[in-house]
């Protein structure tokens, strides 16, 4: 019998109305006289996703039926943010949404506080997890068969709190009451081995097969999460794995009557999908971390391979219908398990295997940190993944017949391409499997690409002088310009239509704009009103008055030293003294974000020297109002979207080399701020489209970085020929901001003299102070400081991560995007 006529739920407000009573009751199951905003906000999120789970399944009908190329991205991180207000946005219905939530009024709701109740999924650290997030939102929108795949952390990103001026970690469990945009698949459940041992036999005709045994299993559970594009009948998906026990576990101890040692294990075992490692720069050397990356790999894998056989194709056509992105060495795990499932499961020779894996996999690098590129001691890989060490074994071997048959009679070259590092005890180099075992290796910014192939890869880039790329990163403007700034967004679009949100170099016709008087006005008028919306939320949750005319300097982003935030300090503190010794300068509002690893002591006490600052300078008669501070505790992707479309002015302040991109570079220029920065990342790209007149850049290039380290850079001289400099740090090293503790930043004065100033921090310090000074004179002169602001909007059509997924299907997945109206 046909099965009856679906609902079709419309987006009209009246039909939204009633299905949110209808969920509010049916699905929630409250009374709406005692129904809570958290209820509402269930409600509300039971609304909106079963307004796109048709478009869903219609798409995922569509790749099935159009046999569609897959693009499968590999991440261990994905910071994705709230997702009500954005899936609104992307069906088109948030104004109905709105309404309908507004007529709900009555009840005593309020709408805005409803989006409010939702936790941020916060799975990721930072940029690369953002990064992520943003390629799913632009796959969908451009109708890529884009899938994420990821672990679905019990935890994410801790929540930071600030006590007595110092970060104090709170666990994130964004789970606690329930995700609505989840879809458990209890059906979709892998095995994934760890630990046994390989046995080998020989087959009827005497080959030689490896088995991996005795193996202790875990099993992967599926969540799927809807990924709405905008403006388009595609809905991708996002599959999150989570770890369960096996039943032969829990039935193993059943047996034996033991149950307290099942429900033990049990819990080890899903133990692997509980928590995030907050850390992104250094490498994290954990078993747990090991296991966790092979766990999700292992599942993606499988489940990439059952969908890949429904469609009949011959394994050697693989290439051809599915591409794998490796989210930084994270998940390259995958290459030799790929060679795993081909040798061991399905018989496959050697080459003809390694044909398939490396036509399938490219690798994207994100980082020129040596302590951030990932390795594995042997003897834990010997142990966790005895079968993949082989494997890893021989594709070294092959690799470096290679390498002496191109380079013979240098040894030295052999051991630093090798993928096993003998210098510190066996480890192995995960990035130099990412590159063999893939067909496209890509940087993420122009400059990051050069050093690339000029640097830590220099040898493969000889070697295969077309493998690395660069694919420059982007974000999404529908997140970072149409959700987070509505105001200017609905300007934009006032005066351009809506074609901008899915072409964003049509923000260049706003160039002409700046002689309008009208248009200028209104600009100033949305960041004003950014600007209050911030005020209050800073003295709502910190009772610290900001003036909203000031000039609000914006540094967020990761706490580094590498980023600088200490450099941003040293300014503050030498505006600080010039105010106090009568100097002049537009008033001015330092804003801070940004969380520290926990285990990183320095990064930690950066946070606490700027939270100290901000005490004295803050009640500081002197200063009165001249100068603000303010560290703006917990940030992640709901507070960058406040503070985003306020900020005046954006740092982008690391020492040239070290910044692979950024990306809060661009959604702060998309929002109208300045960029005061080096010649570091995407900064580069930033200042030749929006004009090197409209950005301030400071400091020394990379290669003059290069220089000083090669000549022996001291920071003494810097030190001891500026006056000004020796007193900031003197009043650093002094006590001046720790009364109560007076050595409390010595270790900071230590660091940037005596341990010699890694980041070079004083070798920049006066070209950045000059620099600040011409910010500050041109914020005198508004309507010069507008102008360059909307021409920073104009220019940011670049940054579109549309620009850059468009470039990664071109040149790296060889897929078309596909346009599908929404029906
Ligand atoms: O590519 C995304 C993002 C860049 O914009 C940042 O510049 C870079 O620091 C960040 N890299 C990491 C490093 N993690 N690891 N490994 O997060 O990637």
């Amino acid at each position: 019998a046909a099965l009856p006529e679906l609902d079709h739920p419309t987006l009209d407000a009246a039909s939204i109305r009633r299905s949110l009573h209808n969920r509010l009751v049916y699905t929630i199951g409250k009374d709406p006289i005692t129904a809570t905003d958290r209820d509402w906000f269930h409600a509300a999120a039971a609304v909106v996703r079963e307004r796109m789970i048709e478009r869903w399944m219609e798409t995922m009908r569509s790749y099935y039926v159009e046999d569609r190329k897959r693009v499968y991205y590999l991440s261990m991180e994905f910071l994705m943010g709230r997702a009500m207000t954005n899936s609104m946005l992307n069906i088109c219905a948030e104004k109905e949404f709105r309404d309908a939530l507004a007529a709900l009024g009555e009840m005593g709701l309020k709408p805005e506080s409803i989006s409010e109740i939702e936790p941020d999924a916060a799975l990721g650290n930072g940029g690369l997890g953002r990064l992520a997030a943003c390629f799913l939102d632009s796959m969908a929108t451009m109708g890529i068969a884009g899938y994420g795949y990821g672990i679905r952390y019990e935890y994410g990103m801790f929540h930071q709190g600030i006590e007595n001026g110092q970060q104090v970690e709170h666990p994130d469990n964004w789970l606690r009451y329930g995700n609505p945009w989840e879809f458990p698949r209890p059906e979709v459940l892998y095995q994934v081995k760890f630990h046994g041992r390989v046995v080998d036999f020989a087959d009827e005709h005497g080959h030689k097969h490896y088995q991996w045994v005795d193996s202790d299993d875990v099993m992967a559970m599926a969540y799927d999460y809807p990924i709405p594009g905008y403006d388009t009948g595609t809905v991708n998906n996002m599959r999150l794995w989570a770890a369960k026990a096996s039943r032969d576990f829990d039935l193993k101890y059943f047996n034996e009557g033991n149950y307290i040692a099942a429900v033990e294990d049990k819990n080890d075992s899903e133990n692997l999908s509980k928590v995030l490692y907050p850390d992104d720069t250094t490498e994290m050397g954990r078993e747990l971390r090991l296991k966790q990356q092979y766990f999700f790999v292992s599942a993606s894998l499988q489940d990439m391979l059952y969908r890949f056989a429904k469609s009949g194709t011959p394994l050697d056509n693989l290439p051809d219908k599915v591409a794998v992105q490796l989210n930084d060495t994270h998940p390259s795990i995958a290459v030799p398990e790929l060679m795993r499932i081909l040798i061991d499961e399905h018989r496959m020779e050697w080459t003809r295997a390694w044909g398939i894996v490396t036509r399938t996999f490219a690798y994207t690098n994100h980082t020129l940190m040596p302590e951030a590129l990932e390795t594995w001691p042997v003897p834990l890989f010997e142990r966790v993944l005895p079968r993949h060490l082989q494997i890893i074994y021989e594709i070294n071997q092959r690799f470096l017949r290679d390498v002496m048959h191109h380079y013979p009679g240098d040894p030295a070259l052999w051991q630093r391409m090798s993928l096993i590092d003998e210098a510190k005890g066996k480890r192995i180099r995960m990035a130099h499997l990412a590159i063999v075992g893939s067909h496209k290796v890509n940087g993420v910014a122009a400059i990051h690409t050069r050093l690339m192939k000029e640097t830590i890869f220099a040898d493969f880039h000889r070697l295969w002088p077309d493998k690395i790329v660069n694919m420059t990163n982007g974000v999404t403007p529908r997140r970072w310009l149409n959700q987070a700034n509505p105001a200017l967004s609905k300007l934009i679009t006032t005066h351009l239509g809506k074609g901008w949100l899915k072409d964003l170099d049509q923000l260049r016709q706003l160039t002409p704009l700046t002689v309008d008087a009208g248009f200028c006005e209104a600009f100033v008028r949305v960041k004003r009103d950014n600007k209050a919306r911030l005020a209050a939320m800073i003295q709502q949750r910190l009772a610290i008055r900001v003036d909203p005319a000031s000039l609000f300097d914006v540094q967020i982003k990761r706490i580094h030293e590498y980023k600088r935030q200490l450099l941003n300090v040293l300014h503050v503190i030498t505006l600080y003294n010039r105010l106090r010794a009568g100097g002049d300068a537009p008033p001015r509002t330092v804003i801070f974000g940004g969380k520290a690893a926990p285990g990183y002591r320095l990064a930690k006490l950066i946070i606490r020297l700027i939270n100290d600052v901000a005490d004295i300078v803050n009640n500081d008669p002197l200063v009165r109002d001249r100068l603000k501070v303010v560290f703006i505790p917990n940030y992640d992707v709901s507070n960058a979207e406040i503070i985003i479309p306020a900020a005046d002015l954006s740092e982008q302040i690391s020492t040239a080399g070290t910044e692979a991109s950024g990306t809060g570079n661009m959604k702060l220029a998309l929002n109208g701020a300045l960029t005061i920065g080096t010649l570091d990342g995407a900064n580069v790209e930033i200042r030749n489209e929006v004009g090197p007149e409209n950005i301030f850049i400071f400091g020394l290039t990379a290669d003059e970085v290069a220089q000083q380290y090669a000549a022996g850079y001291s920071p003494w001289v810097h030190y001891d020929n500026n006056a000004e400099l020796r007193q900031t740090l003197d009043m650093l090293r002094d006590g001046f901001f720790s009364p109560e503790d007076r050595d409390r930043y010595k270790p900071v004065f230590d660091q940037l003299t005596y341990h010699g100033d890694h980041y070079l921090l004083l070798a920049d310090y006066a070209s950045y102070i000059a620099c600040q000074e011409q910010v500050g004179q041109l914020y005198r002169d508004p309507a010069a400081w507008t102008r360059k602001a909307i021409l920073n909007v104009a220019g940011m059509g670049q940054f579109s991560s549309d620009r850059t997924i468009g470039q990664y299907a071109k040149t790296i997945w060889n897929v078309e995007p596909v346009a599908r109206t929404a029906g």
